[in-house]
């Protein structure tokens, strides 16, 4: 054999050993969400017909609600809670626009900007749009969130990050740029609801009462590691949006609830005009900023302000299995 061809051989070799122990070392799942581009589905998707398809039981029970890391999660305080259903994911492109395509729904984000409602817009939010994570090479502290957040004219549901990008290939994503009457005409298609803050705790606290508070940054869930804004180093397999179901489900069986998109729910944020809570953290939580991938954590969002971290889920109340 040629000497060059046993070199050629040798480093071959080399690469193949150091690909297998890259495999061991981190442990298959993780191994696995690394080794490809970018995935694009994670979970088969549930077609059964009936009208609980794709949804999970959640029993009811007394929980002990809120949390004590930032102001707003104060007070803790008991709520009852009656059993319901769940999504078990967010809310995917491919659902949406199956919803689309039935009742011709036209979403906030694409309609003419209410101006006599939102007076003294700058002329670029007048447009429709939405707002869009743009990563900045350097910020001066992280107290001005434009450094990093973009209102895009013609961003939305089907052009996520603005006018020339799109969702094609990305059915199993979850759909983003949904402000609050978009979620929940969605659910009312559906014969369901938007959960309320309570229901959407207790289901992401695993329907368990007296939950330790924790709040190291979860491993099954779509997060940021890294310093926010500048250095993301996606340890967890998405430098981004992940696919829905990508991670290990809660004991009941709900994934993404922590992380991957901020979900809307159906209260509205008792210090805020005109905003809902949202719950659950999203891939831009890091541990130096939002430290809010925690049942407990909760944000306003303004109602008709179309972002692309931020998606839902819906419930159903009927009986239980
Ligand atoms: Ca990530
Ligand atoms: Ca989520």
């Amino acid at each position: 054999m040629k000497r060059w061809l046993v070199a050629v051989l040798l480093v071959a070799l080399a690469i193949a050993a150091l690909a297998v122990a890259s495999v061991w070392l981190r442990g298959g799942r993780e191994a696995a969400r690394h080794s490809a581009a970018e995935r694009m589905q994670c979970l088969p998707a549930v077609i059964d017909g009936s009208p609980r398809s794709g949804m999970v039981w959640v029993a009811g029970g007394v929980l002990t609600m809120g949390d004590t890391f930032y102001p707003e999660e104060g007070p803790l305080r008991e709520v009852s809670v009656d059993g319901f259903w769940m999504d078990r994911t967010e809310v995917t492109n491919a659902e949406f626009a199956e919803f689309v395509a039935a009742t011709n729904y036209i979403t906030v984000a694409e309609r003419a900007v209410d101006t006599a409602r939102h007076p003294g817009l700058p002329p670029d939010m007048q447009k429709p749009g939405a707002v869009v994570f743009v990563m900045p090479n350097d910020v001066n502290g992280t107290g001005d969130i434009s450094q990093w957040w973009q209102y895009i004219p013609g961003a939305n549901w089907r052009h996520p990050g603005g006018p020339d990008t799109s969702i094609e290939a990305r059915e199993n994503f979850p759909v983003t740029a949904i402000a609050y009457e978009d979620a929940l005409a969605y659910a009312r298609w559906k014969g369901r609801a938007l959960p309320t803050e309570a229901q959407w705790e207790w289901a992401a606290r695993e329907a368990k009462p007296g939950a330790a508070p924790d709040r190291t940054q979860p491993r099954e869930a779509n997060t940021w590691q890294g310093l926010f804004p500048v250095i993301n180093e996606a340890e967890d397999g998405f430098v981004g949006i992940a696919p829905v179901g990508c991670f290990e489900p809660n004991a009941l069986g709900l994934y993404d609830m922590i992380g991957n998109l901020w979900e809307w729910t159906a209260d509205e944020y008792e210090s805020a005009p005109a905003a809902r809570v949202i719950k659950g953290g999203s891939w831009l939580c890091a541990p130096n900023y939002c430290l809010r991938y925690r049942p407990g954590a909760r944000q306003p969002q303004e109602e008709d302000l179309a972002t692309t971290h931020l998606g839902f889920r819906t419930v159903l109340a009927a009986p239980a299995p």
